[in-house]
């Protein structure tokens, strides 16, 4: 009878996607352990009576995805979140993490079964719905070597460019999985690290002020096209292209980071006489073209430097930018994120890069903190006008690595290959609670809330359900009213340091 009673509970557990296998490792939260006979999941909303809506809660106490239900009443309480859906914002492009070589070599230390599983925690549709990755173009820092398509001598018309062993054996398989995974609506973007030395200045990858020499800046440009063309070949195509990662590395006596440095009024004159014409008139013209991709401290001055061209403002699409000012909080607010929305209207922002683990203890197993610290970063994000958010690498091992430089940090997922399993750390469910229920082509809403203690971001999906995300860092449970003018008031308990998702289907859902 008890063990029927539990095996009960654990199916209605299983239904509701609440099987997350915890585990303490005593770092002030826990992780989800997935192993080759299991590993939790959460299951698309399910259709909903147009008065109910559901509760999604996270917590450092242990909840993941933990469903609730309940329903709108037609009054009112005090203090409440108010939804203003006629009110929209920006357009999200899509959410997701970057397929470097290190997420791949971590991928292929696990059995297939179990790689399958932990794909499928990002992309299927009983995981997160990844939207949107990174994929270098070539080696970066998480790769156990440093490399370019065209090492040894200067070669200008590329006949020696060939894709690496780390294309065929750590990228391409998982991008591909991915792409079935999502029935192909998973969209790319490409960064380089660094070009071949023989184009750089210091002829160098990571030497102080390393830069593009002038007779090279089309030669780089023709060796991302053949990157394009490689790929394609093994059916990938992508949806953009950024100038390149952290050009800003280049001007540190001490970056160790592969990169082609790049200050705004040389990156302005490549755009505008090589990058920018070449794509447009190349097989891939729709291509959507990011500039810096590096920190959000170089905002707004960057973006108003390379743009101030209006030739060049006609190629770019987009500005792309870094987390890393988390590291120097108080100097760098998300207000410059706006100030270059109002300087540029017309261009998306997208955050292309995060990662907790710089200067601090790389792999921190089940810190709810560090999740925190990415919904934080999200929602901040998200209220200046950024259309999406990208995580570093995907996947890492116990040691925040593999990195020929040693620049171990730590990632959503961790994979203890010896054991056979992987942990789903906070940042994945925080990430989660954004990329599981807001698909691209939603819309921000205007939210008005007078409680100081929660942030909190609202959507409307292209299906015309609403979404409203909200994060508690305090420990206090916090009991709200969400307030719909179009549906009613209903009362949802936001519990202590959790991230909370809610979700109903609007007046106008069909
Ligand atoms: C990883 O797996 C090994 C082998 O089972 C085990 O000894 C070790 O404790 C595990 N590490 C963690 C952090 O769980
Ligand atoms: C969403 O709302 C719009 C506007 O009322 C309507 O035209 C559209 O059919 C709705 N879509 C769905 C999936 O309900
Ligand atoms: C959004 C947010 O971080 N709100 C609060 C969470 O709780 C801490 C501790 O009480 C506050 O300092 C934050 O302002």
């Amino acid at each position: 009878m008890l063990a029927k009673l539990i095996l009960l509970q654990l199916m209605s557990a299983f239904a509701l996607g609440q099987d997350c296998l915890s585990r303490d490792y005593g770092n002030g939260g826990t992780v989800c352990v997935c192993n080759s006979n299991h590993c939790d999941t959460v299951p698309k909303p399910k259709k909903l009576e147009p008065s109910e809506l559901l509760i999604y809660t996270s917590n450092k106490a242990g909840l993941r995805f933990n469903l609730e239900k309940t329903n709108f009443k037609p009054c009112a309480f005090s203090d409440r979140i108010v939804i203003d859906p006629k009110t929209k914002y920006q357009t999200i492009l899509g959410w997701g993490g970057a397929f470097t070589d290190a997420a791949g070599i971590n991928i292929a230390s696990l059995e297939e079964s179990l790689q399958t599983k932990l794909l499928e925690s990002y992309f299927s549709e009983n995981g997160l719905e990844y939207s949107l990755c990174r994929v270098p173009i070539g080696g970066t820092d998480f790769s156990v070597r440093a490399y370019s398509y065209d090492d040894g001598k200067e070669d200008k018309d590329l006949t020696n460019f060939k894709l690496a062993e780390e294309d065929h054996k750590y990228k391409i398989p998982y991008i591909k999985k991915a792409l079935e995974l999502t029935e192909n609506r998973l969209k790319l973007f490409a960064s380089a690290w660094t070009a071949p030395k023989w184009m750089k200045t210091d002829g160098q990858y990571a030497g102080l002020g390393g830069s593009l020499k002038k007779e090279m800046y089309q030669t780089w440009v023709d060796y991302f096209i053949k990157f394009f063309d490689s790929y394609k070949e093994q059916g990938i195509s992508f949806w953009g292209v950024t100038t390149g990662n952290e050009p800003s590395l280049a001007i540190s006596p001490t970056n160790r980071i592969n990169n082609v440095g790049w200050g705004p009024k040389n990156m302005g004159t490549w755009v505008r006489d090589n990058l920018g014409p070449t794509i447009r008139n190349s097989a891939y013209s729709d291509m959507k073209i990011m500039i810096l991709d590096d920190q959000r401290s170089l905002l707004p001055w960057y973006a108003d430097e390379v743009l101030k061209d209006n030739t060049v403002r006609k190629y770019v699409d987009g500005v792309a930018v870094h987390w890393y000012h988390n590291i120097w909080p108080l100097f760098w607010p998300a207000s410059v994120l706006t100030f270059t929305h109002w300087h540029f209207p017309e261009k998306f922002i997208l955050a292309t890069e995060a990662c907790n683990g710089v200067g601090e203890e790389s792999v921190v197993l089940g810190s709810w903190e560090r999740g925190e610290k990415y919904s934080y970063d999200i929602i901040k994000d998200l209220q200046n006008w950024v259309t999406g958010w990208i995580d570093w690498n995907m996947v890492l091992d116990l040691s925040g690595g593999p990195t020929y430089i040693s620049n171990n940090v730590d990632a959503p997922i961790i994979v203890n290959a010896s054991a056979g399993e992987f942990y789903k750390q906070p940042m994945y469910y925080h990430l989660g609670h954004f990329s599981k229920f807001v698909p691209p082509n939603s819309v921000l809403i205007k939210t008005s809330f007078a409680n100081k203690d929660l942030l909190t971001v609202g959507f409307q999906r292209p299906d015309n359900a609403t979404v409203l995300v909200i994060l508690n860092k305090t420990g206090k449970t916090i009991p709200v009213n969400v307030v719909d003018p179009n549906k009613g008031v209903a009362q949802v308990e936001i519990k202590a340091r959790s991230i909370v998702t809610v979700f109903y289907y609007s007046q106008n859902y069909k």
